[in-house]
Parts: structure tokens; sequence; C-alpha cells
């Protein structure tokens, strides 16, 4: 486990190390879970999307901060809205929020990681996905790639 974040306050660092070692306790089961991790990616374009759900078991509210993958240039957290009859989409640069006990969906129409200019070895059937939060940490899936739909 690292320490990403500068200025934690000592009363909270020492809780937090109070908490992970437990006195041999039993396991901790992760607050945040990760499923239905799905990407697609056409041929020749340059771009693509990736989405997933995320559930938090926990107490606390968090934050999906990014996505990172060596499989494309840029990622980003966008969201399609339908705005006056026409869609648009707009970028989440401060990431998206995941509530105590709450999903976080990101689903086609809907919120999703815009993937630019994709780069995937030929064969591929999934793409790796490394989601980093406020305060989970990070998070490795991989996401499956979907079929080419419409053919
Ligand atoms: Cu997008």
């Amino acid at each position: 486990m690292s320490m990403r974040r500068r200025g934690f306050p000592p009363i909270v660092l020492g809780l937090f190390l109070a908490a992970c070692a437990g006195g041999g306790g039993d396991p901790v089961p992760p607050a945040v879970t990760v499923s239905a991790a799905r990407a697609q990616v056409m041929p020749g374009m340059g771009h693509g999307a990736a989405y997933f759900t995320v559930h938090n078991a926990g107490p606390q509210d968090d934050r999906l901060l990014a996505v990172e993958t060596p499989a494309a240039r840029v990622a980003e957290l966008h969201e399609s809205l339908e705005q006056d009859g026409v869609m648009r989409m707009v970028a989440h640069p401060d990431g998206l929020p995941l509530p105590a006990g709450g999903d976080l969906v990101l689903a086609p129409g809907g919120k999703h990681v815009m993937l630019i200019d994709p780069q995937l070895p030929a064969g591929a059937r999934s793409l790796p996905l490394t989601l980093r939060f406020e305060r989970a940490g990070e998070l490795a899936v991989d996401a499956e790639l979907m079929g080419m739909g419409g053919s």
C-alpha cells in the first residue's frame, strides 16, 4: 500500500495505521468492487469506450478520480447527456462520485471512459484498466472487448 497523497494529518494517518495493524483480526473485505468491465474499440477509429459498474460496500463516500490504461494514448471520464434533444458529451476531469453503499455505473449512453487513440495488440480479448479512487486507492480490472456490434 502506498501513500500517494501528501499532507495527511498525523491523527488520520495514526488511525489508519492502527486500523491496518488490526491485531490479527479477520481480513477486511474490500469495500469497493468492480463488475461488468467491458470495452468497445472499433478498428480504424480514433477512439473507443470502456464501461463498468463499481459498488461501494463501505460506510464512506468515495470518488473515482481517474482511469488509466496502457492500451490508449488518453483515457478520460466522460458522460453522454441529452440536452434539448441533442446528445453531447461532457468530460469529468474531477472524477465521478461513488456514494457509500451505492453504485457508480458506466454504461453506453451515459458515463463512460473515453479511450483516445486505442492501441490493442492483434487478437486481444480484453483491455487492462487501472481505476484510481480517492479512498480505495487503485484497482486493476480487465475489460472484456465487446463484439463489433451490428454485424
Ligand atoms: Cu466520451
